[in-house]
C-alpha cells in the first residue's frame, strides 16, 4: 500500500465499484429509427447522457484514430512531453487542467479553431511522419462535429423548437469553439489484489454545448444518476456516448442535464478515449432559449458569453459545481 500511495501521489482511491453498480439503464439511440427524436429529449432530461447506435460513421474512422493514439501513448516519456504541457491544449501527463487536479491519465488535448485544424504547439504532430497521424485526427473529427450536429438537430426536433439548426448552428460556425481530447488511461497493476479503484479522470461536467464520446472497450466511465448515486457505463467500442453540457443545461433552462461523470482506471486494461467537445463562438450569449420557456417562467441563470464561462471554468476545480456562481 505504501508502494501504492508513493507511485501515484495524490491521485485519488475509490471505494471498488459494487457489481451491481453495472448499469444496464443507458438509453440507446438508434439513429436509423423514426422517433429518435423523443427518445433524445427524454435521455437529455432524465440522464444528460445517453449512447447512439447506427450513427452512419465508418468503425475504420475510430479504429485508425486510436491505433495513431496508442502508437503516439507508446513512445518515449520525453519525446511525448515535447509537446507539452498544456496551455491549456498540448500533451499532459497526471496533471489535469491548471488548478491541482490530478489523474491516472496521459492525455492531447487540441483547439479545433481552423477547420481542418492545425497543430501549433504540437511539436509531434509537425513532424513529416505525423501525416497519418494529422489525416486520422482530421477525418474523425469531422465526423464527430457532423455527428454532434445531427444530435443537437434532433434536440430541437424532440423540443419542437425552430429552426431546426438553433443549437446545432452553434458548434458548427467559421468561428466555434470547438476541443478535442485523446485520453490514454494506462492499467495500474498495483491495483491487482486491492479492494478499490483509482481515480483516472475525477468527476465533474462538461462546459461545452455537447460531448461526443468513444472509447475502446475498457470499461471505466461512470456517470452520476439524478439521486446522485454513480453507475458504470458499459463499454462499446462501436458506438458513440453523447453527454449534454453545461451550456445547454442553461439554454434549455435546466430541461437538459449537464450530466456528472468520471473515469476509474484498470487494473489490467489500457483505456483509450476520444472526445469532441462542441462549443459556441466566444462571443455567443448563453441564455434559455424563449421559445421554450413557458408562460411566467423565469431564467434560472443570469446572463453570459461562452468567454465568460470558460474563463470561469479555467480558475474552477474539476469537481466544482461551475454553473453556481451563474445562477439567480
Ligand atoms: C472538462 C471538459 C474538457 O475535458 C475540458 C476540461 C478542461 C481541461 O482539461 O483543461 C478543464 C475542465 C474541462 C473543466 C474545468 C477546468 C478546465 C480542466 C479544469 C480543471 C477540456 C474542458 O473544456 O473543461
Amino acid at each position: 500500500m505504501v508502494v501504492l500511495a508513493n507511485q501515484v501521489d495524490q491521485i485519488s482511491l475509490l471505494g471498488a465499484p459494487k457489481p451491481d453498480a453495472y448499469f444496464s439503464g443507458i438509453p440507446v439511440i438508434n439513429l436509423a429509427e423514426t422517433g429518435s427524436a423523443d427518445a433524445i429529449v427524454k435521455a437529455c432530461q432524465e440522464f444528460g447522457f445517453f449512447k447512439v447506435i447506427n450513427h452512419g460513421i465508418p468503425i475504420d474512422i475510430m479504429a485508425k484514430l486510436e491505433e495513431e493514439a496508442v502508437k503516439f501513448f507508446s513512445l518515449p516519456q520525453v519525446e511525448k512531453e515535447k509537446s507539452g504541457p498544456p496551455n491549456p491544449f498540448g500533451y499532459g501527463n497526471k496533471s489535469i487542467g491548471p488548478n491541482g487536479d490530478v489523474g491516472w491519465v496521459e492525455y492531447l488535448l487540441f483547439a479545433v479553431t481552423s477547420k481542418p485544424f492545425s497543430y501549433t504547439s504540437m511539436p509531434v504532430l509537425q513532424e513529416p511522419s505525423a501525416i497519418s497521424f494529422r489525416s486520422a485526427l482530421n477525418e474523425y473529427i469531422s465526423a464527430a462535429r457532423k455527428l454532434a450536429s445531427e444530435v443537437l438537430e434532433l434536440m430541437a426536433e424532440g423540443l419542437k423548437i425552430e429552426p431546426r439548426n438553433v443549437f446545432s448552428k452553434l458548434v458548427m460556425d467559421e468561428t466555434s469553439d470547438e476541443i478535442f481530447r485523446l485520453n490514454h488511461y494506462p492499467p495500474c497493476p498495483l491495483l491487482q489484489g486491492l479492494n478499490c479503484s483509482l481515480t483516472g479522470f475525477g468527476e465533474h461536467t462538461d462546459p461545452q454545448i455537447i460531448s461526443v464520446l468513444r472509447s475502446n472497450d475498457t470499461q471505466g466511465l461512470e456517470i452520476a444518476l439524478r439521486d446522485g448515486s454513480w453507475v458504470s457505463v458499459p463499454s462499446d467500442q462501436e458506438s458513440f456516448f453523447i453527454n449534454i453540457g453545461d451550456s445547454l443545461q442553461v439554454m434549455t433552462n435546466g430541461r437538459f442535464k449537464s450530466v456528472r461523470h468520471r473515469v476509474l482506471a484498470n487494473g489490467l486494461k489500457s483505456r483509450v478515449s476520444m472526445i469532441y467537445f462542441g462549443g459556441p463562438p466566444q462571443t455567443q450569449r448563453i441564455a434559455p432559449l424563449t421559445q421554450l420557456m413557458g408562460e411566467g417562467e423565469q431564467s434560472l441563470y443570469r446572463e453570459f458569453t461562452w468567454e465568460e464561462y470558460k474563463k470561469a471554468a479555467y480558475k474552477s476545480r474539476l469537481a466544482d459545481y461551475r454553473l453556481g456562481q451563474f445562477e439567480k
